[in-house]
């Protein structure tokens, strides 16, 4: 047997095979031809162990779990539903869940339940490329496709550490350097993996990307290097960028950025010469308190040498394997089904009237976000929280009162897995995962894959949409969901795109795989803005400050381990390397501190303190560390603890980048204490 389902982890998306308990690329698969790499080869080995079985409740957060029947879970469920009002309860949704799983969670909360008090970890994720591309395109979703990887001729990175985040990225660029000699460019404060392999590493100063930007686009207005047909036809806001632009002269970028000016008139020149180049990022620019500035700084040297299709374009690398099922399907607080938004009252007319709604029933405001969230229940506001396929007591900023929120509130576990934030809960629901419910996801590049399954949940688990679409039943509104198979759900959803950018009504589950939009979405250089044009915006970048002392932490991935590791943490041969958290830290620094490799130090932000091995490497600048954040509360404090929820203005994604924290050595450790109860307990 030989069952097609995508890969569950990153957002590359790569469509595979299970044959008899083994995992191969499917070579028929059009955006990823059978390439994969090492994760989901284990899948099938880590599907079985420490999964959540029966539904388990206890009222008391301090008592044992008892199982209890799926009927008691509905009663519960619907009985607390029942007696608050919308802005009372919140749902936190997830990239790692099928499109219809999120489009039936998406319709019960904002037309049944009426309120928009929904959020998805997208929210520290995508939020700002979302926000971004809305803003200068007028519309959601990457403008290529893998494909044009393979004529390009040069390639940009920036923050982002594909070699090991979307590996098979990667290698295919690094393919088109082998085979045509293409030019890679990584733009990145450490000398990751993916920055080895580059021509040229531009090793900036955290935080300063869009002051570097705004002196390449200052380069090619001096030297004659805007496409003035593309601007003049396609573009507004050129003048005012360009006037902001002149602050930025590159000899004074060159030292704010602390990188060398002739890699600023490097950049310049590939962004005027290149054939087709293509600007890939990740979180390395998107989890910043200015994000979207950053973001658009960038996508402004695409505006200006006419970089939006046959000549290349800007490509925010997705995440998660379905962040981009979810934006589409609306579960970012602001949005609703096909890229539509909460605040258009068309919008919510549409759906409204498709949902078979009265008119009003979808609330014109977007809900608090995630962070928002936290604090709403901190105030006695919300009440009931209800979690579904991620681990909010790790992965959150600024653990401290995320904690204190998740003791204070009734709260819902949806998982596959006992993870961190299980200990939390009053009410655990067994999910089923990939392999054993069926359904689509989209990928980084816009291609829905099909996942078919090759095995049951184990015990009770039922997939996530079986859940809520059995309590949406149970709240009286059977007859607005009367699934009975995935399926059933695509038919409908799909619906909700005709006409959208994102549109798949024509699809069907038989003809799947296949890519949304075309190879290119705006071809003809007329985008879904009011004037059919795209934006450029002036940019004046902050500089962010730390002050006498502190060192910039900077957070992120390992080249093998799954964020919380629920899945990837079971597999000796991934967990190589990667057993323990870290914080590397430059030799330079380390002397001055007194450390030696392997020394336990404390990281210090505020009352909040880390206990952590370091690791002493040439890979970081001094100044920096970078530690990964995805060990859980049974590693020690996470290092989300230190982590703060400020903010991109716009997207509201958090700063996870940069965090100015002390470092003390473990001589004086001791002096640090880590107030566990102060700040409402490790469970
Ligand atoms: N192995 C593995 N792969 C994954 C994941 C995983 O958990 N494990 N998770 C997936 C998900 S959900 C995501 S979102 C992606 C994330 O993928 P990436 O964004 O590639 O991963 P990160 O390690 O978070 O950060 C990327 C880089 O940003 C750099 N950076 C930090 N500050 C700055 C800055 O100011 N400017 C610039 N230019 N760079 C900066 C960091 O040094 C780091 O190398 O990975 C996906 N793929
Ligand atoms: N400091 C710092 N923090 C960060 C980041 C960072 O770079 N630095 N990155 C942020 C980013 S980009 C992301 S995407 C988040 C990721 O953060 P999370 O989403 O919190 O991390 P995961 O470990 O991927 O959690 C996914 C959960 O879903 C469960 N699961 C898997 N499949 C299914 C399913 O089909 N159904 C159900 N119900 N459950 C399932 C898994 O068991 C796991 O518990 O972390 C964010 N936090
Ligand atoms: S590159 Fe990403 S999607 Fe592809 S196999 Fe690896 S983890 Fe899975
Ligand atoms: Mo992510």
């Amino acid at each position: 047997m030989s069952v097609p389902f995508q890969c569950p982890f990153c957002g590359v998306a790569c469509g595979l095979l299970w044959e008899e308990g083994r995992v191969r690329g499917d070579k028929k698969h059009p955006a990823t031809r059978g390439d994969l790499c090492q994760k989901p080869v284990y899948y099938p080995r880590m599907m079985d162990s420490g999964r959540i079985t029966v539904p388990l409740y206890r009222e008391n957060k301090d008592g044992p779990f008892r199982e209890i029947s799926w009927d008691k879970a509905y009663d519960i469920l619907s009985s607390i539903l029942k007696s608050l009002d919308g802005e009372e309860v919140y749902f936190y949704l997830s990239g790692q869940l099928l499109t219809e799983d999120i489009y039936v969670m998406v319709k019960l909360v904002k037309g049944f339940l009426k309120t928009n008090n929904m959020d998805a970890n997208s929210r520290l994720c995508m939020a700002t490329p979302a926000t971004a591309y809305r803003l200068v395109f007028g519309s959601d979703g990457p403008p290529g496709c893998y494909d044009d990887i393979d004529d390009s001729d040069t390639f940009v990175f920036v923050g982002s550490n594909a070699a090991w985040t979307h590996p098979v990225i990667y290698k295919r660029v690094l393919k088109r350097k082998h085979d045509a000699g293409a030019y890679v460019v990584v733009i990145d404060p450490l000398k990751t993996e993916t920055a080895k392999h580059a021509d040229m590493h531009i090793q900036l100063k955290p935080g300063t990307d869009a002051f570097l930007f705004n002196a390449v686009l200052y380069v090619l207005y001096k030297e004659g290097c805007i496409d003035k047909d593309f601007v003049s036809y396609c573009v507004e806001g050129f003048e005012e960028t360009l006037t902001t632009v002149t602050k930025y002269a590159p000899s004074l970028v060159s030292s704010l950025c602390n990188v060398p000016l002739s890699q600023i008139i490097k950049l310049a020149e590939l962004y005027a010469t290149s054939k087709k180049l293509i600007s890939f990022w990740c979180q390395g620019i998107n989890q910043s308190s200015s994000g979207v500035a950053t973001n658009i700084a960038l996508m402004n040297l695409h505006l200006a040498t006419g970089r939006v299709g046959e000549k290349g374009f800007p490509f925010a690398l997705t995440g998660q394997p379905n962040a981009m099922g979810g934006r589409e399907m609306g579960y970012l607080s602001h949005a609703l089904p096909g890229y539509r938004d909460v605040r258009n009252k068309d919008h919510r007319h549409q759906v409204e009237s498709f949902w078979g709604i009265p008119e009003g029933s979808i609330r014109d405001k977007p809900g608090p976000t995630v962070m928002e969230a936290v604090d709403l229940i901190l105030e006695g506001k919300i009440k009931f929280l209800w979690v579904v396929a991620t681990n909010p007591a790790v992965t959150l900023p600024s653990l401290g009162k995320v904690w204190k929120a998740l003791r204070k509130v009734f709260l819902v576990v949806q998982d596959a897995y006992f993870n961190d934030t299980v200990s939390f809960a009053n009410l655990v629901l067994p999910a089923a995962q990939l392999g054993e419910k069926e359904g689509t996801m989209t990928g980084s590049d816009r291609t829905i894959t099909l996942c078919r399954r090759w095995s049951h949940p184990p015990g009770e688990a039922r997939p996530d949409w079986q859940i809520f679409t059995q309590l949406a039943e149970r709240l009286g509104f059977g007859k607005s969901f009367p699934y009975t198979s995935s399926e059933d759900i695509f038919n409908e959803l799909k619906q909700l795109t005709k006409g959208r950018v994102c549109d798949i009504s024509e699809f069907s589950y038989r003809d799947l795989p296949r890519r949304w939009g075309g190879r290119w979405l705006y071809p003809n250089g007329s985008f879904p803005t009011p004037t059919g044009k795209a934006r450029m915006y002036p940019i004046d970048p902050v500089q962010k400050e730390t002050t006498g002392g502190q060192m910039i932490l900077i957070t992120g991935r390992t080249k093998n381990q799954w964020h919380t590791m629920t899945r990837t943490g079971k597999v000796p041969q991934l967990l190589k390397g990667e057993e323990e958290p870290f914080v590397a830290i430059n030799p330079v620094d380390a002397d001055r501190l007194g450390l030696r490799d392997q020394d336990t130090v404390v990281l210090k932000r505020g009352r909040y303190a880390v206990r952590i091995k370091c690791r002493v490497s040439h890979h970081v600048p001094q100044g920096v560390l970078f530690s990964p954040f995805g060990y859980g509360i049974s590693f020690g404090n996470p290092i989300n603890l230190l982590t703060t929820d400020t903010v991109d203005p716009l997207s509201f994604q958090p700063e996870l980048k940069f965090t100015p924290v002390e470092v003390l050595g473990c001589y004086e450790e001791t002096s640090c204490t880590v107030r566990k109860q102060e700040e409402g307990g490790v469970p």
